[in-house]
């Protein structure tokens, strides 16, 4: 498969993140893409490539305008709101709750990040956007490669992105690479598209992109939201909504969750994406179902990824992989490539 690796990643680099009242160290770092480069340099799963730019109109199929003026202008406003805020990174500390609007985005830079974010656990640096808008090409390249033909191809990309709605950053993500994938293969001519998301956290921007339509299914195995961040979406009752009713189905399960019980899950969630006779998938892959994940809570091994790739290649669909979180950093790359090694051996 071709693998669209993002070379501006590491112009993303947050110094750290809100957790219980104090600023810690970022757990999305460049290193999680290093060690996924380096596993594919002893296993390689086809050709590294580099992706063209992504046009802006292709990103506005997914994402608001004014989301995007934000985004590209925020660090410059940042700075200049007072030169020393060069050396922190943007971080929202006030938000819009119900009850509050939305649609006057005030004209105070402070103010304005909370608006377009849903917490402060998602730094913004001098290098977001670049990094964000490389990765977001590395996810149309990767549609593109499948329209002409290819059985898969991965955007092997951070900063994540399953997180980021349409007006919105959050859980580490700013531009939502699974969404722009799936709206790229409906675009590009396929008429049903899934998206089957099988990090640990509900792909709660990717479920709000796609909720009220028809044409694209989402899917999502997850720790249960009542325990389980992001907390405020990803409850089995979310089924869509207006034409969409239908079309999106979760997946909650307890922490502690292991492989038997997750992998009846993903046989639910297949069984799901063939109702639905989907022509096109999109796998949103996080590798934070593993047992030493930091942050997250199900016991999968890294022996048990090869058969995750076995099920999703036996699915017989063109099939699209954006790389999404995964945290226990020694062990992602082996974690990653053992899935795209029982997908590669696996004829549907
Ligand atoms: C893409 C993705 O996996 N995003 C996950 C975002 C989770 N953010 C909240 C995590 C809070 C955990 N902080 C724990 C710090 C303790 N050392
Ligand atoms: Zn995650």
């Amino acid at each position: 498969m071709k693998i669209f690796h993002n070379p501006d990643h590491r112009a993303h680099s947050g110094r750290h993140e809100m957790y219980r009242g104090r600023l810690v160290a970022c757990h999305e770092v460049p290193a999680r893409l290093d060690h996924v480069m380096n596993e594919l340099q002893h296993r390689p799963m086809g050709e590294l490539l580099a992706p063209p730019p992504a046009p802006r109109a292709r990103l506005e199929r997914v994402h608001s305008a004014r989301y995007l003026d934000f985004l590209a202008h925020a660090w410059n406003e940042w700075v200049a709101q007072d030169p020393a805020n060069a050396e922190m990174d943007v971080l929202p500390s006030v938000w819009p709750a119900r009850g509050f609007r939305s649609d006057v985005p005030p004209d105070n830079f402070s103010a304005r990040v909370g608006l377009f974010s849903f917490d402060a656990g998602t730094p913004l640096t001098a290098g977001t956007w670049q990094a964000a808008q490389t990765g977001a090409a590395c996810a149309l390249a990767a549609a593109d490669a499948v329209l002409a033909g290819d059985r898969s191809a991965f955007a092997l990309t951070r900063p994540p992105g399953h997180h980021a709605g349409p007006d919105f950053l959050g859980g580490y993500c700013f531009l939502n690479s699974g969404a722009l994938a799936a709206q790229a293969l409906r675009d590009g001519g396929a008429q049903r598209v899934a998206v089957l998301d099988v990090d640990y956290h509900h792909g709660n921007g990717t479920q709000t992109v796609f909720y009220d339509r028809a044409d694209v299914l989402t899917v999502s195995i997850h720790g249960d939201p009542r325990t389980e961040y992001p907390f405020y979406l990803g409850h089995a009752d979310e089924t869509g909504e207006g034409n969409g009713l239908g079309t999106n189905l979760n997946l909650p399960l307890p922490r502690g969750t292991g492989f038997d019980t997750w992998l009846a899950a993903l046989d639910t969630a297949i069984a799901r994406v063939h109702a639905f006779r989907a022509d096109a998938l999109v796998v949103p892959l996080g590798l934070d179902s593993f047992e030493g994940d930091p942050i997250s809570g199900f016991t999968l091994r890294s022996a048990d990824y090869p058969r995750v790739g076995e099920r999703l290649a036996a699915m017989g669909l063109p099939t699209v992989f954006t790389f999404e979180g995964g945290y226990a950093v020694a062990e992602v790359g082996i974690n990653t490539v053992n899935v795209l090694e029982g997908f590669q051996h696996t004829r549907a």
